[in-house]
């Protein structure tokens, strides 16, 4: 690798900030170029190294040295774009405090539900003094896709007493897990397997009244057809981090939907010092020739 190519990085400079600071404590000398549409062709053709969330259209093809695509997120569906030259590895980051963090979401949002908080806030705002019989919640809960955010989720969610069980694509049909859930939880990977997998088909297999927790990718739910699940009744409603288009525009029918939890892709981000030393570690590994920590499968997408 030429040690004076700099890094492309492919965010936006306000909410990369953080990241750039963290790697410059940690490495000082190394050169980040912000992407910018008037970059040339004779820039973009030494670039070696991309640290970033989404590539540009058109940009990939446009990178003849590119070796190594190195995600700041947890999901790499924004970078893998078709025009990805076969032989560019992709790394991501895995921070055990994000998946900690948005394994709290998941649990704050199934435990509102199970627990019947929405029910207790619309009282209050009726000033009405009503007591409903509740047991303690021990609901069975699907959480969809096993990786390490999966687990985590499962890790917290069992602690507190849920029944959990997990799955991923080598466990058996979805329909037939979906049938036992009264809480799915949604943490699988974007890839063209799973995309609009949440269909009306996926919510009239889970039981009346179940509810859905997505902090996965909006692009796995069939955003109609959940509407159309929790406006007829079947489902109870769901909490969505995640929407099929972010940042939703105002007149999104989701924002209006009575159930609808929305949250702005929240539920946890990964911390900037651990994107930076991760990627540091690889750029290191690249450097040495030696396998890089965190590689993507492109063929699975994860
Ligand atoms: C993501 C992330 O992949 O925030 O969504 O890390």
């Amino acid at each position: 690798m030429n040690p004076t190519s700099p890094i492309l990085l492919l965010a936006e400079p306000a909410a990369a900030a953080p990241l750039v600071a963290a790697i410059a404590a940690q490495a000082p000398d190394l050169k980040l170029l912000p992407f910018s549409r008037s970059l040339d062709d004779a820039t973009l053709a030494g670039i070696e190294v991309v640290l970033g969330w989404r590539f540009p259209p058109g940009l990939a093809t446009r990178l003849p040295a590119l070796r190594w695509v190195c995600a700041m997120a947890a999901g790499v569906d924004k970078l893998l774009v078709p025009e990805l030259a076969p032989g560019v590895a992709v790394s991501r980051t895995v921070d055990p405090d994000q998946a900690l963090g948005i394994a709290q979401y998941v649990v704050l949002m199934v435990l509102r539900q199970a627990r019947g908080l929405p029910v207790y806030v619309a009282q209050q705002q009726a000033r009405q003094w009503i007591r409903h019989p509740m047991a303690a919640a021990r609901s069975r809960v699907l959480v969809l896709g096993w990786g390490e955010i999966g687990r985590e989720c499962g890790r917290l969610l069992a602690a507190l007493g849920f029944s959990v069980s997990g799955w991923r694509r080598d466990s058996g049909p979805l329909h037939d897990a979906l049938a036992d859930a009264e809480f799915v939880v949604d943490a699988l990977p974007l890839t063209p397997q799973t995309e609009g997998l949440l269909d009306a088909a996926a919510f009239a297999a889970m039981p009346r009244g179940a509810y859905l927790v997505n902090i996965a990718r909006g692009g796995h739910v069939v955003e109609p057809d959940l509407i159309a699940a929790i406006e007829s009744g079947h489902l109870a409603g769901a909490a969505l981090d995640v929407q099929a288009v972010e940042p939703m525009t105002a007149d999104d029918p989701l924002w209006t939907v009575p159930g609808i939890s929305i949250t702005p892709h929240i539920a946890a981000q990964s911390s900037p010092d651990t994107v930076a030393a991760q990627f540091l570690a690889g750029l290191k590994a690249l450097q040495a020739g030696q396998p890089l920590p965190n590689a993507v499968d492109r063929s699975r997408g994860y």
